[in-house]
């Protein structure tokens, strides 16, 4: 049988269980992903050439990271090549592209400084989220940078915010669509805190600060990304999850939930229906956190499955801002990008698959045992087979065969990258 009979036979039985696959197609078509561009240069950019800092890690050393624009956005090319839908780019501050021999810290940035990736983007019919960076740089030396109480180094990251704001709002204009902005700061203490008020209050003000700038609310999304702890910031965080949560609802922006961020066994996928009761928006940064925020690259997992069920389930699909985080240089990149991705859209498309109407039935009517039964039936069904069938419509390799396209595009292109 070739992918389409097996598609048909497929559809056939789904529609035992009431879900058109066809109707699925078209929906997981339409949903864009927002894809990281941090992970084809292990969080490096271009703005600066010192280590990557904030308390996170790429660790490993696989041949072939982009050190340059145009590599990184001839990595990003072959991504979407393998990927199939359309979807947006997400870029941090440092990744600034300077023309002409100019240069420009970070609290002085300008979108003239993304024009090419506007530029990138426009081409391909992509979006752009964007997130200023409070890392990696000499002015975050310290571990603090929006919370620090010395006023030079606060106020350089209060400009930064204000820049950051101003260059969303460009590409929302230039690109037609909104750009989610989204705010973290690696900011916290090694070890026991004296005062864990002060930072904090810091903290707001500074937000406050950077938020008090005239911008169109509908093109800019504002986010705040709250973390438990990072590498060397252990025993406090100042961005919290309960100063981001109240933070977010207290000015009306989105909160951010990266799976990586909470104690080991929270869930986001158990978070997001009660964000969806309180707020019109929230975001996403799907991650694989191994023992600890390690961001591996994103599989077909439980969580991962989870996450996206309960994005479907909810009929929250235009109300979840879905961008991915991870940094894994111990293999290739291009590979890790794509199988992120891939994996994100499998889990969207389980979810749509899922006849959730009569599982939640089962649940008010007390039928406990049918439903386990159901649920677990369900993992059996002929999910590949309409996965591959996506791929070949939307024009990109089935199954394992993408891989072929990016052990290529090694050979001749990333190897020769010494
Ligand atoms: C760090 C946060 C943050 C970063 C990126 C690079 O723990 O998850 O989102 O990973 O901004
Ligand atoms: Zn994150």
């Amino acid at each position: 049988m070739n992918t389409k009979q097996r598609y048909e036979s497929a559809r056939e039985i789904y529609k035992r269980i009431g879900v058109d696959t066809d109707a699925v197609l078209e929906t997981l078509k339409g949903i864009s992903i927002s894809m990281h561009c941090w992970q084809g240069d292990d969080v490096k950019g271009f703005d600066q050439d010192g280590p990557l800092s904030g308390g996170i890690q790429a660790t490993g050393n696989y041949p072939g990271k982009a050190r340059t624009p145009e590599e990184l956005m001839a990595d990003m090319d072959k991504v979407f090549s393998l990927v199939p839908g359309k979807h947006k780019i997400n870029l941090h501050a440092s990744y600034a592209i300077f023309e002409d021999g100019e240069h420009a810290d970070r609290d002085k940035l300008e979108p003239k400084h993304f024009r090419k990736w506007v530029e990138f983007a426009k081409e391909r019919g992509l979006g752009i989220d964007f997130n200023p960076t409070f890392f990696s740089h000499s002015m975050a030396d310290s571990g603090l940078t929006l919370s620090s109480p010395d006023d030079k180094v606060r106020n350089f990251w209060i400009e930064h915010g204000k820049a950051c704001i101003r260059i969303s709002e460009y590409f929302a204009t230039e690109l037609g669509q909104p750009c989610a902005m989204n705010i973290w700061i690696p900011d916290g203490y090694k070890d026991v805190p004296a005062d864990r008020y002060s930072p904090r209050a810091r903290f707001k003000d500074s937000l406050d600060q950077i938020l008090s700038i005239d911008y169109d609310k509908e093109k800019v999304l504002v986010c705040l990304e709250s973390k438990v702890f990072g590498i060397g910031v252990e025993s406090y965080t100042v961005g919290s999850a309960e100063f981001c949560m109240k933070y977010a609802a207290y000015k009306g922006i989105l909160s951010l939930m990266d799976n990586g961020h909470y104690h080991p066994t929270e869930v986001v996928s158990d978070k997001l229906s009660s964000m969806l009761l309180f707020d019109e928006k929230v975001a996403l940064h799907v991650t694989r956190p191994v023992r600890w925020d390690s961001d591996h690259v994103v599989l077909f997992d439980d969580e991962t499955k989870e996450i996206a069920k309960e994005i479907v389930r909810n009929d929250a699909l235009d109300r979840v801002l879905i961008g991915l985080d991870f940094f894994d240089a111990s293999i290739n990149r291009v590979a890790a990008w794509v199988t992120g991705m891939r994996n994100m859209q499998k889990a969207l498309l389980y979810a749509l698959l899922t006849p959730y109407k009569e599982l939640a039935k089962l649940q008010n009517d007390g039928e406990f045992t049918k439903l386990m039964v159901l649920q677990e039936e369900l993992k059996l069904y002929p999910f590949g087979d309409v996965w591959n069938y996506f791929c070949q419509i939307n024009g990109v390799p089935e199954k394992e065969d993408w891989l072929d396209v990016v052990k290529q595009y090694e050979e001749e292109v990333l190897l020769k990258r010494k």
